[in-house]
């Protein structure tokens, strides 16, 4: 036989000791698989939207731009669930705490392979939840650019948590179900020991406020308890909200005189916004959704996309789009054929009834079915087909 060293004994005079249901892997379950379905919405959401940004050029051409609302609900989505998996994080996290303390710390290879999956898996989720959270307020108190990181790290998140689910595989098995024989076959609770159902429902409370005072910004019906979302889909000129303004563009000032509209293609030509205006206008009915949760319909006019490529001698063709701005992420878009021959994809001139304010991208602006805010150009004064 082996002979073993014995372990030393547990600090138990520093090591706190948990017994209560709370702590349990009962409770872990069942706060577990809600946070395991929020970090899945947030996922697949976050996939569509980043390809949707950032399509590989194979794709570029063919995402389609129906529904005109799938850009807005998948979006609210991600930002939504991400906002309610923020109480269900610090629930989950509560719960299993306890195990920081286990003795020993590091047991065996496989058992010091396990913890630091968890420490990734904590580490990840913690890091998706806070970045995200601040860029929907905008603030970015970190040195790296936002969206590739927190795509990325996205993808550790996902990693890890299946590690950990194939770890956790017998107890989450054990504990799903709410009457299984594991938990019939535990010892009966002391009668005041805090219960199960009161910290469900407390977190069930804290997610629905979380949810119901932020999700406002972009369902509208919620609008007037919109308490807590950076963004209040009435406040802005002409009622819609503003990202990037003139005055941080450098476009407070645009001479609508000197501005000229350049279409390049096989039949490149020049417009200025007389002649622009006096082209055949139509009227769409489409919501700027930003990447940040906040969205809005507005009723917008303007010169259709298609028409302009037709009149360069291609009619539909896949378009570059170049903003008058001169430094920032969204100066320069291109749009895919399916966009671009949408009739429904038009240059704007006016928002809600009225001329484009700077705010909005005066004098000219995209606006096209089913695409992220970011790709919604405003102020532009090129259009290259590719
Ligand atoms: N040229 C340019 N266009 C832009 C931006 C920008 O920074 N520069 N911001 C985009 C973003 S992030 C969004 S959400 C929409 C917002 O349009 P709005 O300000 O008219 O609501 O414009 C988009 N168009
Ligand atoms: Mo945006």
């Amino acid at each position: 036989m082996k002979s073993r060293l014995p372990l030393p004994p547990p600090p138990t005079a520093l090591l706190p000791t948990f017994r209560g249901r709370l702590h349990d892997k009962r409770t872990a379950t069942a706060i577990g698989r809600l946070l395991g379905v929020a970090m899945l919405v947030c996922m697949v959401t976050g996939v569509i939207s980043h390809y949707l940004q950032h399509p590989p050029s194979w794709l570029a051409d063919v995402l389609p731009s129906e529904p005109s609302w799938g850009y807005r609900l998948n979006q609210g989505l991600h930002v939504g669930v991400g906002i309610a998996a923020i109480p269900l994080l610090f629930g989950k996290l509560w719960t299993v705490y306890p195990r920081l303390f286990v003795w020993p710390a590091l047991r065996n290879v496989r058992h010091a392979l396990e913890r630091l999956s968890v420490a990734v898996l904590v580490a990840g989720a913690v890091f998706e939840l806070l970045t995200g959270l601040l860029n929907t307020v905008q603030w970015y108190p970190w040195p790296f650019s936002f969206v590739p990181v927190h795509f990325a790290v996205a993808w550790v998140l996902t990693g890890a948590l299946l590690l950990h689910l194939a770890v956790k595989w017998p107890d989450i098995k054990a504990y799903w179900w709410q009457r299984s024989a594991a938990t019939r076959a535990l010892p009966a609770e002391p009668e005041n020991a805090p219960d199960r159902r009161s910290l469900l429902t407390g977190l069930a409370v804290a997610v629905g406020a979380v949810t119901v005072t932020t999700v406002g910004q972009s369902f509208t019906p919620l609008k007037d308890v919109d308490l807590l979302a950076p963004r209040h889909p009435d406040h802005g000129p002409l009622g819609v909200p503003v990202n990037r303004t003139a005055m941080q563009a450098g476009l407070t000032h645009v001479d609508s005189v000197a501005w000229r509209l350049t279409v390049v293609g096989p039949r490149p030509y020049e417009l200025t916004l007389d002649e622009l205006a006096a082209m055949e206008q139509s009227e769409v009915e489409l919501p700027i959704a930003c990447v940040e949760g906040w969205s809005k319909n507005a009723h917008w006019t303007g010169v259709r996309i298609k028409d302009l490529t037709e009149r360069a001698g291609a009619p539909g063709a896949a378009l570059r789009v170049i903003s008058l701005e001169q430094h920032g992420a969204y100066r320069v878009m291109d749009m895919g054929r399916t966009y671009a021959r949408d009739p429904r994809t038009l240059l704007a001139l006016r928002l809600n009834g009225h001329t484009l304010t700077a705010d909005h991208g005066y004098p000219a602006r995209i606006i096209a079915p089913n695409r992220p805010g970011v790709l919604q150009t405003k102020w532009v004064t090129r259009l290259e087909v590719r």
